[in-house]
C-alpha cells in the first residue's frame, strides 16, 4: 500500500520539491496552498507522470474554520494520513522591531505558528487512532539564531523549534515521529515574499555563493521518511557549504 502523505504549501519552494519527490517514490499525495491554478497543474502532472493519486485542498493555514473543514472534507484513502510536511510559512520585511509593520507581523504568526498547530490539530487524531505516523515541521536555522530585523520571523521559527519538542514528547507514547527540518539559505521564492516582489533585493540574498535548493531540503525530508520505523531523526539542521551560521555567509562578490 503507498504511503499517504499531506504537505502544506505545495505551491512552490520546499513544499513543490517534496512533492515531486514523494511522488517520484510512488506516494500519495494531500496538497495545499492558497494559489488553486499552481496545485491544480503540479497535480495534474504528477498524477500522470507518476500514476499516484492526488487530492488538492486549497485553503488559507490562517483560517481555522477552513482547515478543519478542508481535513474533514477528506474520505477513502484520503482520511489515512501517514506523513504531514508542516511546510506553509514566510517572512514579511526585514525592520528593527518599532519599523515593523503590523500586518506584517499577524500574518507570520497567523501562519507559521498557528497555521501549523491548526492543521496539526486537525491531523493528529487521526494518527493516533493508527498509532502510526510522521510529523515534518519546517524550521529554520532562524529558529536556532535571532539575527538582526529577523525579530518576529525568528521568533515565530523559535516557536516552531518549541513546538515540534512538544509534539515530540506527547506522540512518543503513540508509535508518532516527530522531526524538525531547519533550513539555512535555501533559494525559493521565500526571499521574494519577504522583500514583497523586489527581485534584485531578494535575488542579491543569493549572491557570491551557493544557496540550498528546494530539492536538497525534499532529499532530507524523504531520507527521514524512508528510514526504518525504529529510527526518528528529531533534528536535522541543513546549511549551505558557505553558511557558518545565521549571518556569516562566505561570499565571493566580483567587482
Ligand atoms: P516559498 O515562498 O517558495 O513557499 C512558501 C509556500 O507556503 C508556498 O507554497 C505558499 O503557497 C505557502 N503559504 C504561505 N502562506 C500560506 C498560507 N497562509 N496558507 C497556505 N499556504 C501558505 O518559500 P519556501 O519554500 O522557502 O518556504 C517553505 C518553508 O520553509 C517556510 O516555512 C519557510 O519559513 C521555511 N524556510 C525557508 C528557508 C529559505 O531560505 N527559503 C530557510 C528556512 C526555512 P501560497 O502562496 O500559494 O499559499
Ligand atoms: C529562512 C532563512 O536566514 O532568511 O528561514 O531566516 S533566513
Amino acid at each position: 500500500m503507498p504511503k499517504n502523505v499531506f504537505i502544506t504549501g505545495a505551491s512552490s519552494g520546499i513544499g513543490y520539491a517534496c512533492a515531486e519527490l514523494f511522488a517520484r517514490k510512488g506516494y500519495n499525495l494531500i496538497l495545499n496552498a492558497r494559489r488553486e491554478s499552481r496545485i491544480a497543474d503540479l497535480s495534474e502532472r504528477l498524477q500522470s507522470e507518476y500514476g499516484i493519486q492526488v487530492r488538492n485542498l486549497i485553503f488559507d493555514v490562517r483560517e481555522r474554520e477552513s482547515v478543519f473543514a478542508a481535513v474533514e472534507s477528506l474520505s477513502g484513502w484520503e482520511t489515512d494520513i501517514d506523513i504531514l510536511v508542516n511546510n506553509a510559512g514566510l517572512a514579511l520585511g526585514m525592520n528593527d522591531l518599532p519599523d515593523g509593520d503590523l500586518n506584517d507581523w499577524e500574518q507570520m504568526i497567523d501562519t507559521n505558528v498557528k497555521g501549523l498547530l491548526y492543521v496539526s490539530k486537525a491531523l493528529i487524531p487521526g494518527m493516533k487512532k493508527r498509532q502510526s505516523g510522521h510529523i515534518f515541521n519546517v524550521g529554520s536555522i532562524a529558529g536556532r539564531e535571532t539575527y538582526l530585523k529577523g525579530n518576529v520571523y525568528c521568533a515565530t521559527k523559535h516557536a516552531v523549534h518549541s513546538l515540534t519538542k512538544a509534539m515530540r514528547i506527547e506522540l512518543v507514547s503513540h508509535n508518532i515521529k516527530v522531526s524538525l527540518i531547519s533550513p539555512g539559505a535555501t533559494e525559493t521564492e521565500f526571499s521574494k515574499v519577504r522583500f514583497k516582489g523586489d527581485d534584485d533585493t531578494a535575488k542579491n540574498v543569493y549572491r557570491g555563493f551557493e544557496p540550498l535548493k528546494a530539492d536538497d531540503i525534499a532529499q532530507c525530508i524523504v531520507f527521514c521518511a524512508e528510514l526504518p520505523l525504529h529510527v526518528n531523526v528529531d533534528d536535522m539542521l541543513i546549511m549551505p557549504t558557505a553558511q557558518a551560521s545565521a549571518t556569516i555567509i562566505h561570499k565571493q562578490l566580483q567587482g
